[in-house]
């Protein structure tokens, strides 16, 4: 789906005189000098596929279609210090947006906007995570907005964008494919490197030294990678600690490609060999992604998959006597199976779509945390719901306890 496509189903969802403006975002001050490296606003990507700094997208409704991106003017200096800027034609070709003026230009434009129609709404990106995290830098001008047009009605963009988001065009899928593709090369690097004695963080540096070298952009999130104990740990990702003969290393992690992430998890012996305890978990964490692979399909929601999910696992635990009631799951396995995967590790939902559509790409991430016994387990898979079930998007990644043992075999 071009990108011009994107902004005509956003704009259809608006009414006449609606605006949408929305800010690709700035680099965020750490220190003196020092900047976070910038990220770009998800929903302005998605709109445009442009990943710069200091650029808005305006849409008013009014007849055709036609949106305007603002850019910075060309700063010869400046680029000389931080490199080559966006150029309007770059902008032109990468957003299919015709018009494209400079930021200079652009409060005299809104305010010529909003002097000259009868604007009443206009929608900003709103999405808030937790009430203690800062304003992001949409919120932020959303309420200088606001300040200066008391009038209008400011609306979430957010919900204009998200449902579009959750069904995955094939140049998205495309993309998804090479980040999981990558993510293999690092785990296959891994498993060959893997040994008794490392520390965690070198695990992880392996994988993102693969990565990288194969055309990412990065890591799509903060690896995991926990040993023994540490894999029980759901968001352990200090990966300070030692790798030791006979444990396990539980990692979660992913390549991000063009912009879009591979999010998979894998559980390795760290000498290359399972014990029987551990293969009897693995297996039943096994069972229970096989499961849900089997099972998704447009219609359903994450929920139930969960549901099916727990049914496995809790069989399982049952069978090996470590559970007597299915209530007791919850001490063992404490998370949901699946989330939506994109743009975002955890991309954009909404509570009113939650029925799987074909396109929607979701994980499938059965696990087993017993503590008391220094074993986690998870087994991450992506999965692209199509119109009668799904693919798994990472079939190629080995995962059964015999693949693995044999793949590590050969680099002994
Ligand atoms: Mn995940």
């Amino acid at each position: 789906m071009s990108k011009k496509t994107r902004q005509i189903q956003v704009y259809e969802q608006m009414q006449k005189n609606d605006v949408l403006i929305l800010y690709s975002g700035v680099q965020h001050h750490i220190s003196l000098d020092a900047y976070h490296p910038f990220a770009v606003n998800t929903q302005f990507f998605y709109l445009t596929g442009i990943e710069r700094k200091d650029v808005i997208l305006v849409m008013h409704k009014n007849g055709e279609m036609d949106p305007v991106l603002f850019i910075k003017r060309i700063d010869p200096l400046e680029e000389k210090w931080q490199g080559k800027q966006l150029t309007a034609t770059q902008a032109s070709e990468l957003s299919e947006i015709k018009t494209v003026k400079y930021l200079d230009e652009f409060d005299k434009y809104i305010n010529t906007l909003m002097m000259q129609n009868d604007i009443q709404t206009v929608y900003f990106d709103l999405y808030r995570n937790s009430p203690t995290d800062l304003p992001d830098y949409n919120m932020v001008m959303a309420e200088q907005f606001k300040k200066i047009y008391p009038s209008v009605m400011v609306k979430n963009a957010y919900a204009l964008i998200a449902p579009l988001r959750m069904q995955k065009d094939e140049e998205e899928i495309e993309k998804v494919q090479k980040a999981i593709d990558i993510t293999q090369s690092g785990l296959e690097f891994v498993m060959q490197t893997l040994k008794p004695g490392m520390q965690e963080n070198q695990v992880q540096a392996n994988f993102e030294y693969k990565i990288r070298y194969n055309g990412a952009s990065g890591p799509s999130f903060a690896t995991i990678a926990g040993a023994g104990y540490n894999g029980t740990m759901l968001h352990y990702s200090e990966n300070c600690g030692p790798c030791r003969d006979n444990e396990l290393i539980l990692l979660d992690l992913g390549a991000k490609y063009e912009g879009y992430c591979a999010d998979i998890t894998r559980t390795y012996p760290i000498n290359g060999k399972f014990t029987e305890r551990q293969k009897q978990i693995y297996d039943i964490v096994l069972k229970a992604n096989q499961t849900v692979a089997a099972t998704a399909k447009p219609g359903m929601t994450t929920v139930e998959l969960n549901n099916v999910c727990k049914e496995v696992l809790a069989n399982g635990l049952k069978e090996i006597g470590l559970i007597k009631e299915d209530s007791e799951l919850i001490k063992y396995y404490m998370h949901g199976v699946s989330h939506h995967l994109g743009i975002d590790v955890h991309d954009a939902t909404i509570a009113s779509n939650k029925e799987l559509r074909p396109g929607a790409i979701i994980t499938n991430e059965p696990g087993l945390y017993i503590d008391e016994e220094s074993i986690g387990i998870r087994i991450e898979d992506d999965l692209l719901i199509t119109q009668d079930g799904c693919v798994v998007l990472s079939k190629d990644i080995i995962r059964t306890t015999d693949e693995i043992e044999a793949y590590m075999a050969q680099f002994k």
